[in-house]
C-alpha cells in the first residue's frame, strides 16, 4: 500500500523512522513537505512574506496527486492547526484515512480525535514504528484492524476507539536505520545532518513535553532512556556522512549523554571514525569532566544546556528540576576549564512561587512581590554570566507553555493562566516561545521581561570586563526605554553571524528560497493549479473496517447489498432534517478550486 506522510517546517527525524520501518516490510512510501517559507514554526516567522510564499494549495494539490491509501502527519503543538486545516481540505477532495502521530497528537488526544469532526480519523499515540506498520498491513489486507495498540480511531458517525499504549520499544537498536533518502529532495543534508542518539529524557522538568514521556514510561513500566549502541549509531552517520557529505552533525537528543561510558566510548571513536564538527545537548547534573573532554577531543564545537531559571526554588519547585546552583556553577566551570564553547538556555516569565501566609494557608504573589522576584532572579543570573569566557550564546525565551504538562498546574494557580489560555495552549494556538510566548502577561511584566531578554542576550558577545562594566554602571537601564523588536533583532543577528546553528540556517533558507523557483520542485510558486472536485461527502472510516475499491479520488466504500439497502432505508427515516442540512454543506466550493 502506499502511505503518503505530511511535514511543515524543517526535516523530520520522527517520519524518516516510520518511513524506513514501512519500506522494509515492502510498503510504498512519499513524503509531501511544506517548508513554510518564513512561517516555518521554528526560529524565523515575518507573517507578509509568508503569505507570499504560501503554497498549502500546491501541498494538498501533491498529495491528491500521490493517490494514497493512508495519509499520515507528523504534529507538534505549533503546527497542529495548520495540518487539522490540510486534513480537512484533504478530505473535500479525497477519500483518505487521515492518522495524526507525534507530541502533539500524544499529548492532548481527545482534543485531536474529535467526534464531531471527521478531519482526523486515526491517533497515534506514543511511538509510531509498529502500530503505523500494523495498520498499513492491515490496509493491505483490505480491511482496518480497529484493536491495533498506540492508535485510537473515529468511526463513521463519531464513535471512538481508543486501544492501549503499548510498552515502549526497549532495544532501539532492532530499528531499521532512519530513511534520510525521504527528505533528500527537500532539505540540504549536506549542509547539516540531523541525528537523535536517543530516545526519552532521564529527568522530568515540567515545562517540557518530555516529562509526561517519562510519566508514562513509569505508567508502562519500561525504561525511559533508551541508547543506541555506539556501533549502531556510528554505523547509521558513516553510511549517510559518505553518501551526503555533510559540513557538520547536529546531535539533537533531549541529553547527551545520560551514561559517561556510552560518551567517552563514543566520542573517543567518534574522533576517528567520523571526525566532523558536531553540536549536542546535555543538563547540569550530566557534565563530568571525562565526557566533556571527550566531546571536546571529537570536535564539539558547541554544548547546549539548559539553565532555565535561576531562582533556586523555583527551579526546584515550579519546573521541578533537581539541580542547584552551585551545580549549574560546577558545570559551567568544566566547559571553561576543558576550553569547550557552550550556549546556555533559558526560560522567562515562569510563574512565580505561591506565598506563604501566617495561617498556613497560600495565596498568589501580587504584582508588585511578582515584579521584585523578576529583578532579583534575573539580575543575579546576569552576574553570574559576567565572567564566563567559553559561552558564546545565552538564549533567553518566553515561557511556551506545552499541551498536557504540569507546568501549566503552577500557571493556573498562579493566574498567569486562565481556564481559555489553557484551552488555547491544548488547541496548539498559543504564541511561539520565540515571540511572546504562551502567556497574555500584566504589560508592565512583559516590558521587565523583554528587557532582561535583551540585556541577557547582549551579554552573549561581551568579554567578561564589558559584562561587569555593564552591570556596575547600569547601563542596561536602556533596554527597558527602547523598542524591544529592534534591538533582539539587532542581537541576534549579531549572535547569529558567529554562530554555526544559524548560518546553517541562513544557508538553508537559501537553498529553499531557490527552490520555489525551481519547475521540477513541487513547491513551485508558478505551477499550474489543477481543480479538483468536492466530494459529496466527507471520508468517514467504515464501521466494518472494510475499505473498498481503490479509485482516482480514494476509497471507494462497497455498495451496500440489497439486504442492506433495505436497513438503511430504515436508518435514513430516522435522520432528522437539520442533519441532511449540514451533510450537504461540506459539499461547498473550496479556495482550491477557484
Ligand atoms: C530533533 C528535534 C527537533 C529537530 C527536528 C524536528 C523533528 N521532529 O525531527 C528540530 C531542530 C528541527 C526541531 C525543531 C523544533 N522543535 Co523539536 N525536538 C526534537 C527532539 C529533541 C527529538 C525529536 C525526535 O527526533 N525524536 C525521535 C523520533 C523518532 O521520535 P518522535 O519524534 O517522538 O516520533 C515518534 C512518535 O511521536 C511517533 N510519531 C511521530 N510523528 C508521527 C506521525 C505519524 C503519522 C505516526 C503514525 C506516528 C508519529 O512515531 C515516532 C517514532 O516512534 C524533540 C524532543 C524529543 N526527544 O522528542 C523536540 C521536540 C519535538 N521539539 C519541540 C519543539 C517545541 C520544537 C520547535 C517548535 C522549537 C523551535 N521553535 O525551535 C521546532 C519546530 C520545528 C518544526 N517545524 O518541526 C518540542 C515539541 C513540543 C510540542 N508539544 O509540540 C519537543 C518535544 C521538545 C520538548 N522538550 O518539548 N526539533
Ligand atoms: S532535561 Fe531537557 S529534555 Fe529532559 S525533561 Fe528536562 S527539558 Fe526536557
Amino acid at each position: 500500500m502506499k502511505c503518503v506522510l505530511v511535514a511543515i517546517g524543517w526535516e523530520n527525524i520522527a517520519l524518516q523512522a516510520l518511513s524506513a520501518m514501512l519500506k522494509k516490510h515492502g510498503h510504498e512510501v512519499d513524503l509531501v513537505y511544506d517548508q513554510a517559507l518564513f512561517d516555518d514554526k521554528n526560529y524565523l516567522c515575518i507573517k507578509w512574506l509568508s503569505k507570499i510564499f504560501d503554497q498549502k494549495d500546491l501541498v494538498l494539490q501533491k498529495i491528491i496527486e500521490l493517490e494514497p491509501d493512508l495519509v499520515g502527519f507528523h504534529v507538534q503543538s505549533v503546527q497542529y492547526q495548520e495540518m487539522r486545516d490540510l486534513a480537512k481540505s484533504l478530505k473535500n477532495y479525497y477519500n483518505v484515512p487521515v492518522i495524526f502521530g507525534g507530541i502533539h497528537p500524544h499529548s492532548a488526544p481527545d482534543q485531536v480525535l474529535l467526534s464531531d469532526d471527521p478531519s482526523v480519523d486515526i491517533v497515534c499515540l506514543s511511538e509510531g514504528e509498529y502500530p503505523l506498520l500494523e495498520l498499513c498491513n492491515s490496509i493491505d489486507t483490505g480491511k482496518i484492524d480497529y484493536s491495533i495498540n498506540n492508535l485510537w480511531f473515529r468511526q463513521e458517525g463519531g464513535s471512538l476507539i481508543k486501544n492501549e499504549t503499548r510498552p515502549l520499544i526497549e532495544n532501539i537498536d532492532e530499528l531499521p536505520i532512519i530513511d534520510k533518502e525521504l527528505f533528500a529532495p527537500h532539505v540540504s543534508i549536506p549542509y547539516s545532518y540531523l541525528s537523535t542518539p536517543s530516545r526519552g529524557c532521564p529527568y522530568v522538568c515540567n515545562f517540557c513535553s518530555l516529562s509526561f514521556l517519562g510519566a508514562e514510561a513509569k505508567r508502562l513500566e519500561g525504561p525511559r532512556v533508551r541508547e543506541r549502541s555506539v556501533d549502531s549509531l556510528l554505523e547509521e552517520i558513516k553510511i549517510h556522512i559518505k553518501k551526503y557529505n555533510s559540513d557538520w552533525i547536529d546531535f539533537r537528543q533531549p541529553v547527551m549523554s545520560a551514561s559517561k561510558n556510552w560518551t567517552v566510548e563514543f566520542f573517543g571513536r567518534y574522533k576517528d571514525e567520523i571526525g566532523l564538527p558536531f553540536r549536542c545537548f546535555t543538563h547540569p547534573l550530566l557534565v563530568n569532566e571525562p565526557a566533556i573532554r571527550a566531546m571536546h577531543e571529537a570536535g564539539c564545537y558547541a554544548v547546549q544546556m539548559g539553565i532555565e531559571c535561576w531562582n533556586e526554588e523555583i527551579r526546584n519547585n515550579v519546573i521541578n528540576r533537581s539541580d542547584t546552583n552551585e551545580d549549574i556553577r560546577r558545570a559551567v566551570e568544566i566547559f571553561e576549564s576543558v576550553g569547550q564553547p557552550y550556549a546556555l538556555d533559558y526560560i522567562l516569565g515562569l510563574p512565580r512561587l505561591p506565598v506563604k501566609q501566617a495561617d498556613g494557608t497560600t495565596r498568589p504573589p501580587t504584582p508588585e512581590e511578582t515584579m521584585e522576584s523578576i529583578h532579583e532572579e534575573l539580575l543575579g543570573f546576569a552576574k553570574f554570566l559576567t565572567p564566563l569566557k567559553h559561552c558564546y550564546r545565552i538564549a533567553p525565551f518566553m515561557i511556551q507553555y506545552m499541551p498536557g504538562t504540569s507546568l501549566i498546574e503552577h500557571g493556573m494557580a498562579t493566574g498567569d493562566l486562565d481556564i481559555e489560555e489553557v484551552q488555547r495552549i491544548e488547541e496548539g494556538l498559543h504564541g511561539n516561545y520565540m515571540a511572546e510566548g504562551s502567556m497574555d502577561i500584566h504589560p508592565k511584566r512583559l516590558r521587565l521581561l523583554q528587557g532582561y531578554r535583551v540585556l541577557i542576550r547582549f551579554m552573549s558577545f561581551l568579554p567578561p570586563w564589558a559584562k561587569k562594566l555593564l552591570l556596575k554602571l547600569k547601563v542596561y537601564n536602556i533596554f527597558w526605554m527602547a523598542p524591544f523588536r529592534v534591538f533582539i533583532t539587532i542581537f541576534d543577528l549579531m549572535v547569529a553571524v558567529r554562530d554555526k546553528d544559524a548560518t546553517t540556517y541562513a544557508k538553508h533558507y537559501i537553498w529553499w528560497f531557490k527552490k520555489r523557483f525551481d519547475k521540477n520542485y513541487h513547491l513551485y510558486m508558478f505551477k499550474k493549479r489543477k481543480k479538483f472536485k468536492p466530494l459529496s461527502k466527507v471520508y468517514e472510516l467504515p464501521e466494518n473496517g472494510i475499505l473498498g475499491e481503490k479509485i482516482s479520488t480514494g476509497w471507494k466504500k462497497t455498495e451496500p447489498s440489497p439486504l442492506n439497502i433495505l436497513k438503511l432505508d430504515d436508518e435514513l427515516s430516522s435522520i432528522s432534517e437539520p442533519d441532511l442540512q449540514s451533510d450537504t454543506s461540506l459539499t461547498k466550493e473550496h479556495p482550491i478550486t477557484k
